[in-house]
C-alpha cells in the first residue's frame, strides 16, 4: 500500500474510467481529487459510494470545480495540490457527437491537453503524467494497431486525441516532464456511458425484458472493435506511471468483434431473438467511420506485465447482468459468477 500519496484525476472523475480510477486509488491508500464540471443536475452518481463528508478531515476524495475549457483555473487547482500523479481523462469523448460539435471537442479535447501540460510546467516538481489517448487515432491504419502504426484519424474527437498525443510527448520531449500515452482501445463496463454502442445494446435488452423499451435503433453494425473490461484498464494506466521511464504504450485485448456479434450476443444470452427488436437509423452513421481496430499489445506485455482477463463473451455478460439488475430484474448471472472466479477481491464497487 502505498500511503499520503496524491493523484490528480483530471476531469472525468464522473465517467467510467475516472470513477474506477478513483476506486482503484484510494485502495492504494492514495488521496485523490477529482476535477468536476458544475452542471444543474447531479452528475456524480459513479463516485458517490467513495465521497464522503468533506469537513471530515480523513477524507481521501476531494472535488473541485473545474473544466478543461478554463486552464487558469486548471492551473489553480494543479498549483494548490502539487500532486504527484496527474491522470487526464477528460474530454469530450463522443466519436460520433464530435461530428457535431467539432470546435467544442477540439477546445476541450486538444487543448485541454495543453492547459493542462502547461499547468504542470508551470508549477514545476516530478509530476507524472497520463495522457488518454485512443485507438480512433488509428483510424483507418490496417489491423493490427501497435505503437510504431501511423495515425490516419477520421474524426474530430480523433483529430483532437492526436493532438494530445503529440503534445503529451513533446512535453516529454522537450521540458523531461515524466508524460506517458495510454493508447487504450475501447473498455467497457455496466459504468460506460448509455450512449455508446455496448452499453447502449446491454441496456434495450434490460429496457425490452421490463417493458421500457420496443426497439433498439443502431448505426453501422459491421463495424470491428476490441472490446476489453473497463476496471482492468485503468489498472494499466496506473502501471505505466510505476514504470521508471515514461512510455507510450497501446492497451486491448486484441481481439476484435462487431457490433452485430455483439447484439447477438447480448440478446441471446438473455434469452431474446435480436431480429425481432433491432433496427437501422441512419443518424448513427457517421460521416467517416475508422477501419477495424485491433491493439497488437506485445509491447504492454512485456513492459507493463499487463494482460486483460475478460474476453468479449465474458463482458457481454457481465454488463447484461448489472443492466438487468438495475431494472429490477433477476440476471441469468453467468457474469456475476465470472467475476466471482477471476476477481476474488475487486477494489471497485460491483454494479
Ligand atoms: O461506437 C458503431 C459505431 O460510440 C463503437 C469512446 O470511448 O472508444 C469509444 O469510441 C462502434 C462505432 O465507441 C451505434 O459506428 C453502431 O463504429 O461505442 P462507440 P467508439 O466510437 O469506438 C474509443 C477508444 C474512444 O476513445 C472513445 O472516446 O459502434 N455503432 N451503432 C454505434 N455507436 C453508437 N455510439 N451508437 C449506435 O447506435
Amino acid at each position: 500500500m502505498v500511503d499520503n500519496r496524491e493523484g490528480v484525476n483530471h476531469g472525468h472523475i464522473t465517467g467510467q474510467d475516472g470513477s474506477y480510477l478513483a476506486d482503484f486509488l484510494m485502495s492504494k491508500g492514495y488521496e485523490v481529487h477529482g476535477i468536476i464540471r458544475r452542471a444543474s443536475t447531479f452528475n456524480t452518481s459513479r463516485i458517490d459510494h467513495l465521497y464522503g463528508d468533506p469537513h471530515d478531515q480523513k477524507v481521501r476524495l476531494r472535488l473541485h470545480y473545474g473544466d478543461l475549457s478554463d486552464g487558469e483555473q486548471i492551473s489553480n487547482v494543479i498549483y494548490n495540490i502539487g500532486p504527484d500523479e496527474i491522470y487526464h481523462l477528460g474530454a469530450q469523448s463522443h466519436v460520433n457527437v464530435s461530428f457535431e460539435i467539432p470546435e467544442y471537442t477540439a477546445n476541450v479535447t486538444a487543448i485541454g491537453v495543453l492547459r493542462v501540460l502547461q499547468s504542470m510546467r508551470g508549477k514545476g516538481g516530478s509530476m507524472r503524467f497520463y495522457q488518454a489517448s485512443s485507438s480512433e487515432m488509428f483510424g483507418v491504419s490496417p489491423p493490427p494497431q501497435n505503437e510504431e502504426t501511423p495515425f490516419r484519424p477520421r474524426s474530430p474527437y480523433a483529430i483532437s486525441k492526436v493532438f494530445g498525443y503529440e503534445m503529451a510527448k513533446h512535453y516529454r520531449e522537450a521540458y523531461h516532464l515524466f508524460s506517458s500515452n495510454g493508447i487504450l482501445f475501447n473498455h467497457e463496463s455496466p459504468r460506460r456511458g448509455e450512449t455508446f454502442v455496448t452499453r447502449k445494446i446491454t441496456r434495450a435488452v434490460a429496457g425490452i425484458l421490463s417493458s421500457r423499451q420496443k426497439l433498439l435503433y443502431l448505426g453501422n453494425l459491421d463495424a470491428k472493435r476490441d472490446w476489453g473490461y473497463a476496471p482492468e484498464y485503468v489498472e494499466a494506466m496506473w502501471k505505466m506511471l510505476q514504470l521508471g521511464e515514461p512510455v507510450d504504450l497501446v492497451v486491448g485485448t486484441g481481439e476484435a468483434h462487431t457490433v452485430r456479434e455483439f447484439v447477438e450476443r447480448t440478446f441471446s444470452y438473455a434469452g431474446l431473438e435480436h431480429t425481432d427488436y433491432v433496427k437501422i437509423d441512419s443518424r448513427y452513421f457517421r460521416p467517416t467511420e475508422t477501419g477495424e481496430l485491433v491493439a497488437d499489445t506485445s509491447k504492454a506485455k512485456k513492459i507493463l506485465k499487463w494482460s486483460p482477463k475478460v474476453r468479449f463473451e465474458e463482458l457481454v455478460k457481465i454488463m447484461v447482468d448489472a443492466d438487468m439488475r438495475k431494472a429490477g430484474l433477476q440476471p441469468p448471472g453467468e457474469g456475476d459468477e465470472i467475476l466471482r472466479k477471476k476477481f476474488v477481491n475487486p477494489w471497485w464497487r460491483v454494479d
